[in-house]
């Protein structure tokens, strides 16, 4: 089994790429971005892995289902409710469905597993925990939700910090901690590393088990130079007070990994991580197409040797 820890749009890619080379893998989701609105349950990057398996990912945008429509939104715009966020019809679906199903008392494990098996996906998708972790963004005009920062406000305000409230009593999903025990290699995928693998290794539980592991950990740059492939990384990195680069990101994964993999175009920086005692692969790591995540996963595969 390969268990690959994952956020939602940065991540989807190479989830996609390694389910192209084997059928036998368990996907830990973030949960840190799940937010509440009109009363719905949304958890954006489990849902993202969940479409992008079942091939109805808006790919243009990296989330949500594609040819949705947004009928549901107008009328709540209409009823004078928040619009900022895009909740497509079909979406909103799932999220009203996962709601009803956490209201009748079943956990968020139980209930991604239900829609796995709706959407015919044979790759199981673990939230890492069933507790509430919510990333919160400081900025000088206090913290705000994920979605709040980076949706409502459009990322404006400057970060001071990143905090997951709820993590120091979150219990690991003990079947996440099993697949990363289970597992003959554990992939990092190249989601955000403050917001979409930073909340899943926060968890005590997760962070032991990968520590443990750590021999058969690989993480997958999101970084070429000092840029993002997508998203904001960089900025959260600053924040954090990290050195933006594939170092600064091996410092902060060095604890829970002993194998990376960065874009050839980061070369000089190889030597400098193999002295954190990393072993480093180059490739390149921009995935602009099926065919890009098939050859990136397939890489992967054969050259990491755990
Ligand atoms: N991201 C946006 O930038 N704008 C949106 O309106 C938006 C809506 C949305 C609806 C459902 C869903 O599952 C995800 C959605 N996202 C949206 C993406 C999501 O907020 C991501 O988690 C964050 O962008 C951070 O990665
Ligand atoms: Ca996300």
């Amino acid at each position: 089994m390969i268990t690959i820890l994952a956020g939602g749009t940065g991540s989807v890619k190479l989830v996609r790429g390694i389910a192209t080379q084997t059928r036998d893998i368990s996907v830990i989701s973030n949960v840190g971005d799940n937010y509440w609105l009109y009363g719905l349950y949304i958890c954006p990057d489990i849902d993202t892995i969940l479409y992008g398996l079942a091939d109805i990912l808006d790919t243009d945008k990296g989330w949500g289902i594609k040819k949705d429509t947004y009928g549901f939104l107008r009328q709540m715009e209409m009823l004078g409710e928040e619009n900022w966020f895009n909740i497509g019809d079909r979406d909103a679906a799932i999220h009203l469905l996962r709601t009803n199903m956490l209201k009748n008392g079943k956990n968020l494990s139980d209930i991604t597993e239900w829609m796995c098996q709706k959407f015919a996906i044979d790759v199981k998708i673990i939230p890492v925990t069933d507790n509430s972790v919510e990333t919160r963004i400081v900025t000088t005009k206090g913290d705000l939700h994920l979605q709040e920062y980076w949706v409502k406000h459009k990322g404006q305000d400057k970060v001071d910090g990143i905090k997951y409230v709820g993590a120091d009593k979150a219990r690991a999903n003990p079947a996440a901690v099993n697949a990363i025990h289970d597992s003959k290699l554990v992939i990092i995928a190249p989601g955000n590393p403050l917001t979409s693998i930073g909340p899943i290794l926060s968890i005590k539980g997760i962070r032991k088990e990968l520590s443990k592991s750590k021999k058969k950990v690989v993480v997958v740059s999101p970084l070429i130079g000092n840029t993002a492939i997508s998203g904001p990384a960089t900025k959260y990195m600053e924040a954090a007070g990290m050195e933006v680069s594939v170092y600064g990101l091996a410092k902060m994964y060095s604890e829970v990994a002993s194998h990376m993999v960065i874009d050839s175009s980061d070369r000089l920086l190889t030597r400098k991580i193999e002295n954190l005692d990393m072993k480093v692969y180059e490739t390149k790591i921009k995935m602009k197409d099926k065919k890009d995540e098939e050859a990136l996963a397939s890489f992967i595969l054969k050259q990491v040797h755990v």
